[in-house]
């Protein structure tokens, strides 16, 4: 039976790629090109690292490995600016209830997210304390659709992995989850995340009774 929930932080718990969006795309503007929703799209669950280098290719601008150092900075210097601004309204329909569910019925819950910032947004949210263990982008070395993230949440529960479920609402996200050997539920479309075990529009439609 299931004895642990891991969540990915954006996208599933708060919305912040509007704000990923902001700060990509004045970056972009200051460099001479624009940015997309559409490209930001495919930014969810990217690395900040590989995702400037993904948005450099579009704008078709090369910078040295110092340069880019330089520029993931001031792009996250702007994000951090705007989430240090969150408030615990901007928890996504349905996860507070889910994730309390989740304890009264003494299941671990862990978050499992490719941000540096985790902590920062945990926090303004309020949500760090109905979370067992944080497993961030300062704690892996192989981001998304390498199941390291996952793996070190259920190592650090003392969980085995086939007793885990991932939410996620990336498609390298459910890769991971699945090469981690976990249940994977997707957040989102089912037409886009083809890999999940289930796919949920969001987590105001999950119950503990669906997942035993
Ligand atoms: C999130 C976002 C990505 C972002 C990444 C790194 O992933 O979806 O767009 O690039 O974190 O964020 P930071 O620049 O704060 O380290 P996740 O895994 O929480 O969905
Ligand atoms: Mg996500």
């Amino acid at each position: 039976s299931i004895a642990a929930c891991i969540f990915d932080l954006d996208g599933v718990i708060v919305d912040t790629a509007v704000y990923h969006y902001q700060a990509w795309k004045r970056l972009a503007n200051e460099l001479g090109f624009d940015f997309t929703e559409t490209q930001n799209e495919r930014l969810k669950g990217i690395s900040r690292v590989r995702s400037l280098q993904l948005m450099l290719e579009w704008g078709g601008i090369q910078k040295t490995p110092e340069e880019q150092q330089v520029l993931a900075t001031r792009k996250n210097d702007w994000y951090v600016n705007m989430i240090n601004r969150m408030t615990p309204q901007e928890i996504l329909p349905g996860v507070l209830p889910f994730l309390q569910q989740c304890r009264a019925a003494g299941i671990k819950t862990a978050l499992g997210s490719a941000s540096k910032n985790a902590h920062t947004i945990l926090e303004r949210t309020g949500l760090l304390p109905l979370f067992d263990v944080v497993v961030d982008g300062n704690a892996v070395t192989a981001s998304k659709p390498d199941p390291e993230v996952f793996l070190r949440c259920a190592a650090l529960l003392g969980i085995t992995p086939d007793r885990c479920v991932v939410f996620e609402d990336a498609v390298a996200g459910i890769e991971a989850a699945k090469a981690a050997g976990m249940k994977a539920i997707g957040i989102g479309e089912s037409t886009v995340l083809t890999g999940a075990d289930e796919v949920v529009a969001g987590l105001y439609e999950m119950n503990l009774e669906q997942l035993s």
